[in-house]
């Protein structure tokens, strides 16, 4: 730790205002260059905290940037995590209201559903399909607090990894049916495939995705109850959209997703 306490709860304010009153802000980093992970965590914790204590639950946890897609947009070369919020949900089929974002980005992502705790260090791909209930399709919004959407990876984890949104689509399977590396991805906006790829472009599988998850959040003493709704992280880089785009997601085996920004 490189930021005292009183600095993490004036940052946390800084970038969650920055959230709530959808307005850009310029990277923490410029300020506060040395901070490090774990001061990019302790604020990101500091803002769900915030969170919590006016009444939002916390929906779920996500991973992002796990896939070289990704990795490749943004710059970075590493996977963060962050959490969901209730009001994040977004509905299925649904029109969604353009300006509740500043610069909105969607991804299309595995989802699975726990019924086991995950606990690290040492939590791999067995013990996360042993504990992998429901795998769902999912589509996250992503919306950087930062300008331009630029930033490092100690500002976009203290930016709760641009989590802003996401949608669930209806139609589940069990991990057993699926063989999720090579479950495919078609992204459509506006009738036009945008983007394409297959569940192994997550850390060659999504599951390898949530065990990170669980070693990471075992850096902080943390472990993932049974039961936890979790993001893997995008399949395909991320794509800008704005009020009047259509997006359709068509997954091998688990139906498609759409929804319409007004
Ligand atoms: C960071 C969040 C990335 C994903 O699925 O890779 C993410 C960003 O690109 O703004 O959610
Ligand atoms: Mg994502």
């Amino acid at each position: 730790m490189t930021l005292d306490q009183a600095t993490i709860d004036k940052l946390a304010e800084h970038v969650e205002d920055a959230e709530l009153n959808r307005q850009e802000i310029v990277k923490i980093t410029d300020d506060y260059p040395d901070m490090d992970w774990e001061d990019a965590y302790a604020i990101q914790y500091a803002i769900r905290a915030r969170k919590e204590a006016r009444g939002t639950r916390i929906a779920g946890l996500k991973m992002g940037l796990t896939s070289r897609a990704k990795m490749k947009q943004m710059g970075v070369e590493q996977p963060v995590y962050g959490f969901l919020t209730d009001y994040g949900a977004c509905p299925e089929g649904g029109e969604i209201d353009a300006s509740r974002f500043i610069h909105p980005r969607v991804e299309a992502e595995v989802a699975v559903v726990t019924n086991k705790t995950l606990r690290g260090p040492g939590c791999h791909i067995g013990a996360v399909l042993a504990a992998i209930d429901i795998v769902l399709p999912a589509v996250e919004i992503i919306d950087s607090r930062y300008k331009d959407f630029r930033f490092d990876l100690k500002s976009v984890v203290a930016d709760n990894t641009s989590a802003a949104g996401y949608v669930v689509g209806g139609r589940s399977a069990r991990p057993i049916d699926l063989d999720l590396p090579t479950l495919g991805v078609v992204m459509e906006k506006n009738g036009e495939i945008v983007e394409l790829g297959a569940g192994a472009a997550v850390l060659g599988h999504p599951a390898a995705s949530v065990a990170m998850l669980a070693n990471m959040m075992a850096a902080r003493g943390e472990e993932i109850p049974a039961g936890t709704f979790i993001m893997t992280g995008g399949i395909t880089a991320a794509v800008g959209v704005a009020a009047g785009d259509n997006i359709n997601v068509r997954y091998q085996d688990l139906g498609s997703l759409g929804f319409r920004f007004v």
